[in-house]
C-alpha cells in the first residue's frame, strides 16, 4: 500500500488530522490496533477549550459538537468550608469550554473520515515503523506494508511510533508526583454545572461535567495506592467528606460507579517531535495529568499545527512549518503544562505538611486571587479556558 501520510492511533488526534488533509485532498490513512466500537466508547476527557472548538468549527467538523455540547464559564473551589466561584468566562474576555465526551468527539471524527470515503483501518496492528530518515518511510503492519512521505505517531503514551526513534538525540522530560488519583465516572441524579475542585485535609477532590446524568469524580491518593482499597462505600464517603465539606448542595447524588481506575499521577514531555520523517503528537508526544483537563486540547493543536504544515509542505512546496512543528508545539506544550502544575500545587497541600491548617488558610487565599478582577485572574481565565490569547 502507499500513502502520502501514514498515521498510527484513531485517538483525536489521529483522526483530527486525518480529517484536514482528507479534506485538502492528501491521501492518507489511518491504522488503528483496537475495533472502531472499541474506540467509539472509551470514556475520557470532556473539556473542549476555545480554541480547541473555534478549530474543529473552521475545519467543518464540530456540527454535533456544537448543537448537543453544554457551555461552562464558571468553576467552583472549595476549601476551609468556603466555595470561591471563580467566573473564568467573564475574565477571559466570553470564553467558555464545551463539554463534550471523548468519544462523542471520537465518533463524530470516525464518521467524518467514513463520509469522506477515507474511514480508519480498524483493528491492524502496526507493529513498527521503519526507514523514517529515509524518502520512504513504512508502517509495517499484520499482512501488509503502507509506504508513506511521512508517518505521524498519534499512538498514544504506550505506542510503538516512540520506539522507532533513535536511542540518543532525543529526552524525555518526566515527573512523577507524590501522590495519586483515584478516577471514578459515576452516574448522578442532576448535571455538574460547573468544575468544582476541592482542598480538605484529607486530600484533594474534583468533579467534572461529563453530562446530564455522568460526571468524573478524582480522589487523591497516596502514591501507588491499589483500587481495590476503594470499595464504593469509602469513595462516596470521601466525596461528601472532600467535596461537600459541609455544603450538601456541593455534591449530585451520585449512583452507579460505572469506572473506577488508579491514576498514577506523572508527566512527561518528549523533545524533539520529529526525527526525518516521523512526527509525533498527542499523547506519543506529551502526557499531562487531567488537573486542567488538557491532554485532549493538546491533542488536537498538534493535530491543528501538523495539518497546516503537511499541507504547506506536500502541496506548497514550504518545508518551513514542517521544520518548525517541533519547536512550535513544544513552546506551546510547556506553557500547558506550567499551567497545569501550578493548579496541581494549588490543589494538594505538601505531604505531610507540619501545619496543614496555615496551608489551607494560604490555598484559600490563593483561591479567592482567582475570583477577584486583576492580572492574577485574567491570566487564569485565559490560560484554563484556552483562549489562544498569550497573556
Ligand atoms: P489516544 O486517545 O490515546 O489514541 C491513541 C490511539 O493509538 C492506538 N494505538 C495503535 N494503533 C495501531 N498500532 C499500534 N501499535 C497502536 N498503539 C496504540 C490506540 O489504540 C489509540 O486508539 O491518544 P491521542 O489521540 O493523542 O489523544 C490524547 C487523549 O486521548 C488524552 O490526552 C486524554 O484522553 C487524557 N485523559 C484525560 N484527559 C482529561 O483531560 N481528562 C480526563 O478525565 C482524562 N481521562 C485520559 C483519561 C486518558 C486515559 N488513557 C489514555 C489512559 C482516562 C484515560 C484512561
Amino acid at each position: 500500500l502507499r500513502a502520502e501520510v501514514g498515521i498510527v492511533g484513531a485517538g483525536p488526534a489521529g483522526l483530527a488530522l486525518a480529517n484536514v488533509l482528507t479534506r485538502r485532498g492528501i491521501d492518507c490513512v489511518v491504522v488503528e490496533r483496537a475495533s472502531r466500537a472499541r474506540v467509539e466508547e472509551r470514556q475520557r476527557a470532556g473539556l473542549l477549550e476555545h480554541r480547541t472548538v473555534r478549530w474543529l468549527h473552521a475545519q467543518g467538523l464540530a456540527d454535533r459538537l456544537l448543537a448537543e455540547a453544554t457551555r461552562h464559564g464558571w468553576c467552583d473551589f472549595r476549601c476551609l468550608g468556603h466555595t470561591v466561584r471563580v467566573d473564568y468566562g467573564a475574565y477571559s474576555g466570553g470564553h467558555q469550554h464545551h463539554v463534550y465526551p471523548q468519544q462523542n468527539l471520537v465518533r463524530d471524527l470516525v464518521a467524518a473520515l467514513e463520509l469522506a470515503g477515507s474511514p480508519p483501518l480498524f483493528s491492524h496492528s502496526v507493529r513498527a515503523v521503519t526507514d523514517i530518515t529515509s524518502r520512504r518511510p513504512r508502517l509495517e503492519c499484520e499482512g501488509m506494508e503502507i509506504e508513506c512521505d511521512y508517518v505521524v505517531g498519534c499512538d498514544g503514551f504506550r505506542g510503538i511510533s516512540r520506539a522507532a526513534l533513535p536511542a540518543t538525540g532525543h529526552r524525555a522530560h518526566n515527573r512523577r508526583y507524590p501522590y495519586d488519583w483515584l478516577t471514578v465516572l459515576a452516574e448522578v441524579d442532576r448535571p455538574a454545572d460547573g468544575v468544582r475542585y476541592a482542598v480538605h485535609r484529607s486530600g484533594f477532590a474534583g468533579m467534572m461535567p461529563r453530562g446530564p446524568r455522568v460526571s468524573r469524580f478524582y480522589l487523591q491518593c497516596p502514591p501507588d495506592d491499589a483500587v481495590e482499597a476503594w470499595p464504593r462505600r469509602r469513595i462516596v464517603a470521601e466525596l461528601r467528606t472532600r467535596l461537600a465539606d459541609g455544603d450538601p448542595a456541593g455534591l449530585p447524588s451520585i449512583g452507579a460507579l460505572t469506572e473506577v481506575r488508579m491514576l498514577r499521577m506523572h508527566s512527561s514531555v518528549l523533545a524533539p517531535l520529529a526525527h526525518g520523517r516521523l512526527l509525533l503528537a498527542g499523547d506519543a508526544a506529551h502526557v499531562l495529568t487531567p488537573s486542567g483537563a488538557k491532554g485532549m486540547n493538546l491533542a488536537i493543536a498538534d493535530a491543528a499545527a501538523l495539518a497546516e504544515a503537511l499541507v504547506a509542505r506536500l502541496r506548497g512546496r514550504d518545508a518551513g512549518p514542517l521544520a518548525g512543528y517541533s519547536a512550535a508545539r513544544l513552546a506551546d506544550v510547556r506553557r500547558v503544562l506550567g499551567f497545569s502544575e501550578w493548579l496541581l500545587d494549588l490543589l494538594h497541600l505538601p505531604p505531610e505538611a507540619a501545619e496543614p491548617g496555615r496551608e489551607l488558610t494560604a490555598r484559600l487565599a490563593g483561591m479567592r486571587r482567582l475570583a477577584t478582577p486583576g492580572p492574577g485572574a485574567y491570566r487564569f481565565a485565559h490560560r484554563y479556558v484556552g483562549s489562544g490569547v498569550r497573556e
